[in-house]
Protein backbone atom coordinates (compact mmCIF):
# COMPACT_ATOMS: atom_id res chain seq x y z
CA UNK A 1 0.00 0.00 0.00
CA UNK A 2 1.12 3.18 -0.63
CA UNK A 3 1.30 5.64 2.04
CA UNK A 4 2.32 9.79 1.93
CA UNK A 5 5.08 9.67 3.96
CA UNK A 6 4.72 12.74 6.31
CA UNK A 7 7.11 15.51 6.60
CA UNK A 8 7.18 17.93 9.70
CA UNK A 9 7.74 21.75 9.59
CA UNK A 10 11.46 21.49 8.68
CA UNK A 11 12.83 20.70 5.38
CA UNK A 12 14.17 17.37 5.24
CA UNK A 13 17.13 17.28 2.01
CA UNK A 14 16.50 14.15 0.80
CA UNK A 15 17.68 13.69 -2.50
CA UNK A 16 15.41 13.02 -5.30
CA UNK A 17 15.50 9.93 -7.50
CA UNK A 18 16.05 10.55 -10.86
CA UNK A 19 15.70 7.45 -13.31
CA UNK A 20 17.56 8.15 -16.84
CA UNK A 21 18.71 5.97 -19.81
CA UNK A 22 20.72 7.01 -22.59
CA UNK A 23 18.66 4.86 -24.97
CA UNK A 24 16.09 7.91 -25.76
CA UNK A 25 18.90 9.18 -27.99
CA UNK A 26 17.47 6.37 -30.78
CA UNK A 27 14.66 8.50 -31.42
CA UNK A 28 16.64 11.09 -33.43
CA UNK A 29 13.97 12.27 -35.93
CA UNK A 30 14.81 14.71 -38.91
CA UNK A 31 11.58 16.29 -39.60
CA UNK A 32 8.21 17.52 -38.77
CA UNK A 33 5.67 19.30 -40.38
CA UNK A 34 4.38 22.61 -39.27
CA UNK A 35 3.92 26.27 -40.54
CA UNK A 36 3.81 24.43 -43.91
CA UNK A 37 7.70 23.13 -44.32
CA UNK A 38 9.39 20.53 -42.77
CA UNK A 39 11.56 21.47 -40.22
CA UNK A 40 13.86 20.04 -37.75
CA UNK A 41 11.98 18.24 -35.14
CA UNK A 42 11.83 20.47 -32.38
CA UNK A 43 11.95 16.93 -29.94
CA UNK A 44 15.24 15.94 -30.59
CA UNK A 45 17.79 13.92 -28.16
CA UNK A 46 20.01 16.83 -26.78
CA UNK A 47 16.39 17.78 -24.86
CA UNK A 48 16.92 14.94 -22.31
CA UNK A 49 21.09 15.25 -22.43
CA UNK A 50 20.38 18.69 -21.86
CA UNK A 51 18.19 17.91 -18.41
CA UNK A 52 20.43 15.18 -17.00
CA UNK A 53 23.80 17.10 -17.72
CA UNK A 54 21.72 19.90 -15.49
CA UNK A 55 20.62 17.39 -12.62
CA UNK A 56 23.95 16.14 -12.34
CA UNK A 57 25.70 19.60 -12.72
CA UNK A 58 23.28 20.53 -9.64
CA UNK A 59 23.52 16.98 -7.59
CA UNK A 60 20.27 17.28 -7.46
CA UNK A 61 19.47 13.67 -6.72
CA UNK A 62 20.73 10.08 -7.39
CA UNK A 63 20.76 8.47 -11.07
CA UNK A 64 19.80 5.52 -12.10
CA UNK A 65 19.09 3.30 -15.27
CA UNK A 66 15.63 1.97 -15.10
CA UNK A 67 15.01 -1.61 -13.77
CA UNK A 68 11.77 -2.31 -15.24
CA UNK A 69 10.94 -4.47 -17.87
CA UNK A 70 10.11 -1.75 -20.81
CA UNK A 71 7.30 -4.57 -22.73
CA UNK A 72 5.70 -5.45 -19.64
CA UNK A 73 4.72 -1.82 -18.75
CA UNK A 74 3.57 -1.15 -22.03
CA UNK A 75 1.34 -3.80 -22.00
CA UNK A 76 -0.47 -2.28 -18.90
CA UNK A 77 -1.53 0.81 -21.07
CA UNK A 78 -1.64 -0.05 -24.80
CA UNK A 79 -3.37 -2.18 -26.98
CA UNK A 80 -1.26 -5.68 -28.63
CA UNK A 81 -2.25 -4.49 -31.80
CA UNK A 82 -0.81 -0.85 -31.60
CA UNK A 83 2.28 -2.18 -30.12
CA UNK A 84 2.91 -4.75 -33.05
CA UNK A 85 2.02 -1.71 -35.06
CA UNK A 86 4.82 0.36 -33.20
CA UNK A 87 7.53 -2.49 -32.99
CA UNK A 88 7.71 -3.08 -36.77
CA UNK A 89 6.30 0.07 -38.47
CA UNK A 90 10.02 1.28 -39.17
CA UNK A 91 11.43 -1.88 -40.70
CA UNK A 92 8.27 -2.40 -42.65
CA UNK A 93 8.22 1.20 -44.03
CA UNK A 94 12.11 0.89 -44.86
CA UNK A 95 11.43 -2.10 -46.67
CA UNK A 96 8.97 0.02 -49.26
CA UNK A 97 9.75 3.46 -48.66
CA UNK A 98 13.62 3.09 -47.80
CA UNK A 99 15.48 4.77 -45.06
CA UNK A 100 13.74 8.02 -44.48
CA UNK A 101 11.63 9.06 -41.60
CA UNK A 102 7.86 7.50 -41.96
CA UNK A 103 5.31 10.18 -41.69
CA UNK A 104 1.77 9.98 -42.43
CA UNK A 105 -0.27 11.54 -45.00
CA UNK A 106 -4.13 11.45 -44.40
CA UNK A 107 -6.53 10.84 -41.72
CA UNK A 108 -9.66 9.83 -41.53
CA UNK A 109 -12.91 12.11 -42.00
CA UNK A 110 -15.88 11.77 -40.41
CA UNK A 111 -18.40 8.98 -41.29
CA UNK A 112 -15.01 6.86 -43.03
CA UNK A 113 -14.44 3.83 -41.06
CA UNK A 114 -12.95 3.03 -38.08
CA UNK A 115 -13.28 -0.72 -37.91
CA UNK A 116 -10.69 -1.31 -40.23
CA UNK A 117 -7.03 -1.68 -39.71
CA UNK A 118 -5.20 -0.88 -43.17
CA UNK A 119 -2.97 -3.82 -44.49
CA UNK A 120 -0.24 -1.41 -45.88
CA UNK A 121 2.58 0.26 -43.52
CA UNK A 122 0.91 3.43 -45.12
CA UNK A 123 -2.48 3.07 -44.28
CA UNK A 124 -1.41 1.73 -40.64
CA UNK A 125 0.54 5.24 -39.69
CA UNK A 126 -2.89 6.81 -41.17
CA UNK A 127 -4.82 4.83 -38.73
CA UNK A 128 -2.57 5.03 -35.80
CA UNK A 129 -1.45 8.71 -35.93
CA UNK A 130 -3.60 11.85 -35.51
CA UNK A 131 -0.51 14.47 -36.48
CA UNK A 132 2.16 14.89 -39.53
CA UNK A 133 4.91 16.07 -36.58
CA UNK A 134 5.99 12.74 -35.04
CA UNK A 135 8.11 10.30 -37.33
CA UNK A 136 8.59 6.90 -36.84
CA UNK A 137 12.29 6.26 -37.32
CA UNK A 138 14.94 3.25 -36.92
CA UNK A 139 15.00 3.95 -33.20
CA UNK A 140 11.22 4.80 -32.17
CA UNK A 141 10.63 1.44 -30.57
CA UNK A 142 13.85 1.18 -29.00
CA UNK A 143 13.65 4.45 -27.10
CA UNK A 144 9.87 3.96 -26.67
CA UNK A 145 10.63 1.06 -24.90
CA UNK A 146 13.05 2.70 -22.76
CA UNK A 147 10.52 5.46 -21.91
CA UNK A 148 8.51 2.91 -20.84
CA UNK A 149 11.02 1.42 -18.41
CA UNK A 150 12.46 4.91 -17.09
CA UNK A 151 9.03 5.74 -16.17
CA UNK A 152 7.85 2.22 -14.57
CA UNK A 153 11.14 2.37 -12.49
CA UNK A 154 10.34 6.49 -11.06
CA UNK A 155 6.84 5.34 -10.34
CA UNK A 156 8.69 2.02 -8.80
CA UNK A 157 11.10 3.86 -6.46
CA UNK A 158 8.73 5.92 -5.24
CA UNK A 159 5.71 2.96 -4.70
CA UNK A 160 8.64 1.43 -2.71
CA UNK A 161 8.84 4.38 -0.26
CA UNK A 162 10.51 7.11 -2.02
CA UNK A 163 9.09 10.87 -1.55
CA UNK A 164 9.41 11.67 -5.32
CA UNK A 165 11.00 10.14 -8.38
CA UNK A 166 11.80 12.05 -11.92
CA UNK A 167 11.54 10.31 -15.10
CA UNK A 168 14.02 12.18 -17.64
CA UNK A 169 12.18 9.83 -20.17
CA UNK A 170 12.20 10.26 -23.72
CA UNK A 171 10.31 10.56 -26.29
CA UNK A 172 7.04 12.63 -24.41
CA UNK A 173 4.27 10.54 -23.84
CA UNK A 174 1.17 12.65 -22.60
CA UNK A 175 -0.53 12.88 -25.90
CA UNK A 176 -0.29 9.04 -26.93
CA UNK A 177 -3.59 7.23 -26.25
CA UNK A 178 -4.09 3.30 -25.86
CA UNK A 179 -3.93 2.78 -29.46
CA UNK A 180 -2.67 6.17 -31.22
CA UNK A 181 0.68 8.65 -31.47
CA UNK A 182 0.69 11.97 -32.01
CA UNK A 183 2.08 15.33 -30.47
CA UNK A 184 5.95 13.90 -30.52
CA UNK A 185 4.61 11.40 -28.13
CA UNK A 186 3.96 7.51 -29.05
CA UNK A 187 4.27 5.68 -25.89
CA UNK A 188 2.01 7.21 -22.40
CA UNK A 189 4.75 7.40 -19.78
CA UNK A 190 2.59 9.17 -17.44
CA UNK A 191 0.04 6.55 -18.00
CA UNK A 192 2.76 3.64 -17.14
CA UNK A 193 3.84 5.23 -14.04
CA UNK A 194 -0.11 5.41 -12.89
CA UNK A 195 -0.73 1.63 -13.49
CA UNK A 196 2.47 1.00 -11.85
CA UNK A 197 1.29 2.54 -8.87
CA UNK A 198 -2.12 0.85 -8.87
CA UNK A 199 0.35 -2.43 -9.82
CA UNK A 200 1.91 -1.62 -6.31
CA UNK A 201 -1.30 -0.84 -4.27
CA UNK A 202 -2.63 2.54 -4.68
CA UNK A 203 -6.36 2.32 -5.11
CA UNK A 204 -6.59 6.45 -6.20
CA UNK A 205 -4.00 7.85 -8.58
CA UNK A 206 -4.01 11.47 -9.90
CA UNK A 207 -2.47 13.22 -12.78
CA UNK A 208 -1.54 16.68 -13.04
CA UNK A 209 -0.27 17.39 -16.11
CA UNK A 210 1.94 20.94 -16.63
CA UNK A 211 2.98 20.71 -20.09
CA UNK A 212 1.99 23.38 -22.33
CA UNK A 213 -0.13 21.10 -24.59
CA UNK A 214 -2.85 19.36 -23.40
CA UNK A 215 -2.98 15.85 -22.59
CA UNK A 216 -5.48 14.47 -24.67
CA UNK A 217 -3.45 10.90 -24.90
CA UNK A 218 -3.72 10.65 -20.91
CA UNK A 219 -7.21 11.85 -20.55
CA UNK A 220 -8.64 8.95 -23.02
CA UNK A 221 -6.54 6.51 -21.72
CA UNK A 222 -8.34 7.20 -18.06
CA UNK A 223 -11.64 8.56 -19.47
CA UNK A 224 -13.70 5.61 -18.36
CA UNK A 225 -11.38 5.16 -15.14
CA UNK A 226 -13.07 6.25 -11.98
CA UNK A 227 -9.89 5.32 -10.00
CA UNK A 228 -7.76 7.61 -12.14
CA UNK A 229 -8.02 11.56 -11.66
CA UNK A 230 -6.59 13.08 -14.41
CA UNK A 231 -6.50 17.25 -14.13
CA UNK A 232 -4.09 19.29 -17.53
CA UNK A 233 -3.38 23.36 -17.49
CA UNK A 234 -2.54 24.15 -20.70
CA UNK A 235 -2.69 26.64 -23.80
CA UNK A 236 -6.48 26.86 -24.50
CA UNK A 237 -7.35 24.13 -27.70
CA UNK A 238 -9.46 26.94 -29.28
CA UNK A 239 -6.27 28.25 -30.29
CA UNK A 240 -3.36 25.51 -30.25
CA UNK A 241 -2.84 21.84 -31.08
CA UNK A 242 -4.07 19.52 -30.12
CA UNK A 243 -7.16 21.56 -30.71
CA UNK A 244 -9.96 18.94 -30.31
CA UNK A 245 -9.42 18.17 -26.74
CA UNK A 246 -8.86 19.57 -23.57
CA UNK A 247 -11.82 21.73 -23.41
CA UNK A 248 -13.36 22.74 -20.28
CA UNK A 249 -16.47 20.95 -20.88
CA UNK A 250 -14.33 17.51 -20.53
CA UNK A 251 -15.29 16.27 -17.16
CA UNK A 252 -15.25 12.52 -17.55
CA UNK A 253 -18.22 12.73 -14.62
CA UNK A 254 -15.72 14.54 -12.04
CA UNK A 255 -12.95 12.75 -12.96
CA UNK A 256 -11.15 14.89 -15.56
CA UNK A 257 -10.67 18.43 -14.96
CA UNK A 258 -9.24 20.93 -18.10
CA UNK A 259 -7.92 24.26 -17.35
CA UNK A 260 -7.90 25.93 -20.68
CA UNK A 261 -5.62 29.10 -20.41
CA UNK A 262 -4.98 31.89 -22.78
CA UNK A 263 -1.62 33.13 -24.87
CA UNK A 264 0.28 35.05 -22.57
CA UNK A 265 -0.71 33.79 -19.38
CA UNK A 266 2.63 33.83 -17.05
CA UNK A 267 3.23 32.43 -13.98
CA UNK A 268 1.36 34.95 -11.62
CA UNK A 269 -1.61 34.26 -13.87
CA UNK A 270 -1.18 30.71 -14.10
CA UNK A 271 -1.70 30.14 -10.34
CA UNK A 272 -5.27 30.67 -9.53
CA UNK A 273 -5.65 27.44 -12.44
CA UNK A 274 -3.26 25.55 -10.58
CA UNK A 275 -4.74 26.47 -7.40
CA UNK A 276 -8.13 24.66 -8.70
CA UNK A 277 -6.25 21.99 -9.74
CA UNK A 278 -4.67 21.07 -6.54
CA UNK A 279 -8.06 21.72 -4.94
CA UNK A 280 -9.51 19.04 -7.18
CA UNK A 281 -6.83 16.78 -6.60
CA UNK A 282 -7.36 17.19 -3.01
CA UNK A 283 -10.96 16.69 -3.16
CA UNK A 284 -10.29 12.99 -5.10
CA UNK A 285 -7.77 12.48 -2.33
CA UNK A 286 -5.32 9.97 -4.05
CA UNK A 287 -2.43 7.95 -2.97
CA UNK A 288 -0.38 9.16 -5.36
CA UNK A 289 0.29 11.57 -7.86
CA UNK A 290 2.10 11.47 -11.47
CA UNK A 291 2.57 14.78 -12.57
CA UNK A 292 3.58 15.78 -16.56
CA UNK A 293 6.12 17.85 -16.42
CA UNK A 294 6.23 20.06 -19.70
CA UNK A 295 8.27 23.00 -19.42
CA UNK A 296 7.13 24.00 -23.05
CA UNK A 297 5.54 27.00 -20.69
CA UNK A 298 8.75 28.78 -20.93
CA UNK A 299 8.71 32.32 -22.39
CA UNK A 300 11.26 31.51 -24.78
CA UNK A 301 10.18 28.03 -25.87
CA UNK A 302 9.87 27.88 -29.95
CA UNK A 303 6.65 26.82 -30.49
CA UNK A 304 4.63 27.45 -27.08
CA UNK A 305 3.40 30.85 -26.12
CA UNK A 306 3.45 31.33 -22.16
CA UNK A 307 5.58 33.38 -20.48
CA UNK A 308 6.92 31.34 -17.37
CA UNK A 309 10.43 32.43 -16.46
CA UNK A 310 13.01 30.17 -15.21
CA UNK A 311 12.90 31.97 -11.68
CA UNK A 312 9.18 30.67 -11.69
CA UNK A 313 9.76 26.74 -12.08
CA UNK A 314 10.36 26.64 -8.19
CA UNK A 315 7.01 27.81 -7.32
CA UNK A 316 5.73 25.58 -9.37
CA UNK A 317 7.80 22.64 -7.75
CA UNK A 318 6.89 24.11 -4.09
CA UNK A 319 2.57 24.35 -5.49
CA UNK A 320 3.11 20.84 -6.64
CA UNK A 321 4.67 19.61 -3.11
CA UNK A 322 2.09 21.03 -1.12
CA UNK A 323 -0.69 18.60 -2.33
CA UNK A 324 1.31 15.92 0.27
CA UNK A 325 1.62 13.35 -1.74
CA UNK A 326 4.01 10.72 -2.89
CA UNK A 327 5.12 12.05 -6.66
CA UNK A 328 6.63 10.71 -9.50
CA UNK A 329 7.42 13.46 -12.22
CA UNK A 330 7.96 12.91 -15.66
CA UNK A 331 8.83 14.59 -18.30
CA UNK A 332 6.65 15.79 -21.66
CA UNK A 333 7.83 18.70 -23.41
CA UNK A 334 10.17 21.89 -23.84
CA UNK A 335 12.35 22.92 -26.29
CA UNK A 336 14.18 25.71 -25.83
CA UNK A 337 17.14 23.79 -25.38
CA UNK A 338 18.89 26.55 -23.48
CA UNK A 339 16.68 26.69 -20.62
CA UNK A 340 15.00 23.32 -20.18
CA UNK A 341 17.55 21.75 -17.82
CA UNK A 342 17.42 24.59 -15.67
CA UNK A 343 13.60 24.59 -16.02
CA UNK A 344 12.99 21.10 -15.14
CA UNK A 345 15.99 21.17 -12.41
CA UNK A 346 13.69 24.32 -10.91
CA UNK A 347 10.70 22.17 -10.48
CA UNK A 348 12.21 19.19 -8.88
CA UNK A 349 14.48 21.30 -6.62
CA UNK A 350 11.29 23.84 -5.26
CA UNK A 351 9.62 20.37 -4.55
CA UNK A 352 12.33 18.96 -2.44
CA UNK A 353 12.85 22.21 -0.56
CA UNK A 354 9.13 22.05 0.73
C1 LIG B 1 4.88 16.72 -25.78
C2 LIG B 1 4.60 17.99 -26.51
O1 LIG B 1 4.88 19.06 -25.98
N1 LIG B 1 4.12 17.89 -27.75
C3 LIG B 1 3.82 19.06 -28.52
C4 LIG B 1 3.40 18.76 -29.90
C5 LIG B 1 3.11 20.02 -30.66
N2 LIG B 1 2.95 19.80 -32.04
C6 LIG B 1 2.51 20.93 -32.83
C7 LIG B 1 3.58 21.96 -32.85
C8 LIG B 1 3.29 23.08 -33.80
C9 LIG B 1 4.41 24.06 -33.68
N3 LIG B 1 4.29 25.11 -34.63
C10 LIG B 1 4.96 26.33 -34.25
C11 LIG B 1 6.27 26.46 -34.90
C12 LIG B 1 6.90 27.80 -34.61
N4 LIG B 1 6.89 28.62 -35.75
ZN1 LIG C 1 3.87 20.35 -24.83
Amino acid sequence: MVTARLRGGTAEMTALDIVFSSAHGAQHGEAELTDGIFTPCYEQPSRADRVIGELRRRGTGGVTKPHEDGIRSLETVHEQGYLEFLETAWPRWKAKHGDRDALPLNWRAPGMRRDIVPRSIDGQLSHYSFDAGTPITAGTWEAALAAAAVAASAQALVSAGSRAALAVSRPPGHHAGRDFYGGYCYVNTAAIAVERAREAGARKVAVLDVDYHHGNGTQAVFWQEPAVFTCSLHADPRDTFPFFSGHADETADGTNLNIPLPHGTDWQSYRPGLERALSGIAGFAPDALVVSLGVDTWEGDPISHFRFRTSDYPGLGRAIASARLPTTFVLEGGYGLEAIGANVAGVVEGFESV
